[in-house]
């Protein structure tokens, strides 16, 4: 094998490399391990004692020279700007898409309801999660000894009993009588609080939206006229709306408010328990002494006052059985809505 031969080969094959893949194949073409370069080394045993060391200088000065010549290279394709050949980056490849989030159903809802009622006159309040016992309780007439404000029904603050984690949206009514005069009409949305076990149709966190319109002379026939236009929005112009006598220590009279079953349309299913009719929320004009606790004259004003879970409103219309799903976060579930 003629060595210059070889070298003359190798500077051509090196002048033709453009990128870093390339010039790996020349490498392992001389310097790998069945390169040309170790069969020369090979050769050396067979070769008369007397060539040995003459042919194995010239052996490891063109393996030096070669790795000069690779090494030049490698700088030369570093500062060509050739990168990206040299990390193999294809700017031609599909990007990862990105996932493009959506709104949650429960938010969905929450503002279809309130659409429903701004539409009519109302505007929306928020208020805090943290609140008084007092605004949670005592201004909405609820007496000292009723079950709701038992430990076990409430989440109450350690160390700051005079504080919880609302257990309706009711204290940010009773907030927005205090700061402002009659006519008032207003809708609150928000999350509540209840330390209920977990089953298919509880949790300890869920959603509320109350609303109230307190102005004189206000009736209960106003009240059913507004639930009856919201029930509608939500659930279908062809829906039968009915009040049963219920009670809420905070109006009086009070009524637990139905809809005809929108599976079975009052004929009697599963769903509906057979009765024909689904509850959809509670209701009624609100008690005197609640407006003596904001400061209301009782004589001079009346007002309607109703509240209703977002989860049950959203089951309801969607048919969906277990209201854990709205908070799994399991994507199968959200990318329905
Ligand atoms: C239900 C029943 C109701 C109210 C909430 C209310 C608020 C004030 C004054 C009077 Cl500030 N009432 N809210 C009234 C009746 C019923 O909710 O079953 N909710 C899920």
């Amino acid at each position: 094998m003629d060595i210059n031969l070889i070298q003359t080969q190798i500077e051509s094959d090196l002048s033709a490399v453009t990128t870093a893949v390339a010039l790996e194949e020349v490498r392992v073409k001389y310097l790998g391990r069945k390169g040309l370069l170790a069969e020369l080394t090979g050769a050396i045993p067979g070769l008369p004692v007397e060539q040995r060391g003459a042919f194995g200088k010239e052996v490891n000065a063109l393996k030096n020279k070669l790795l000069n010549l690779i090494a030049e290279k490698e700088k030369v394709l570093k500062n060509s700007g050739s990168v990206l050949k040299k990390e193999n980056l294809d700017l031609g490849m599909p990007g990862i898409a990105q996932e493009l989030g959506s709104i949650h159903p429960i938010t969905q809802i929450i503002d279809e309801i309130c659409a429903i009622f701004t539409r009519m006159g109302f505007s929306i309040v928020r208020g805090p999660e943290i609140e008084t016992e007092y605004n949670n309780f005592t201004g909405l007439n609820i007496p000292l000894e009723h079950p709701s404000r038992d430990a076990f029904d409430t989440f109450y603050l350690k160390n700051y009993s005079k504080f919880l984690l609302r257990s309706h949206t009711s204290p940010v009514q009773v907030r927005a009588m205090k700061a402002h005069k009659p006519p008032l009409a207003i809708v609150v949305p928000g999350r509540v609080y209840r330390p209920d076990a977990v089953d298919a149709s509880h949790l300890f966190m869920f959603h509320q939206i109350e609303g109230f319109l307190v102005d004189e002379n206000i009736k209960f026939s106003d009240l059913k006229g507004i639930l009856e236009l919201f029930a509608k929005s939500v659930f279908g112009q062809e829906i039968k709306m009915r009040f049963r006598p219920h009670f809420f220590p905070f109006t009086e009279p009070s009524a637990e408010v139905d809809i005809s079953c929108i599976i079975c349309k009052g004929k009697g299913c599963s769903v509906c328990g057979r009765k024909g009719w689904l509850e959809i929320l509670g209701a009624g004009m609100i008690h005197p002494n609640v407006f003596k606790q904001v400061g209301y004259n009782p004589e001079k004003y009346t007002g309607f006052a109703f509240g209703m879970g977002v989860e049950r409103i959203a089951m309801l219309k969607y048919g969906i059985n277990d209201i854990r799903l709205f908070f799994e976060n399991d994507l199968r579930f959200l990318k329905q809505f």
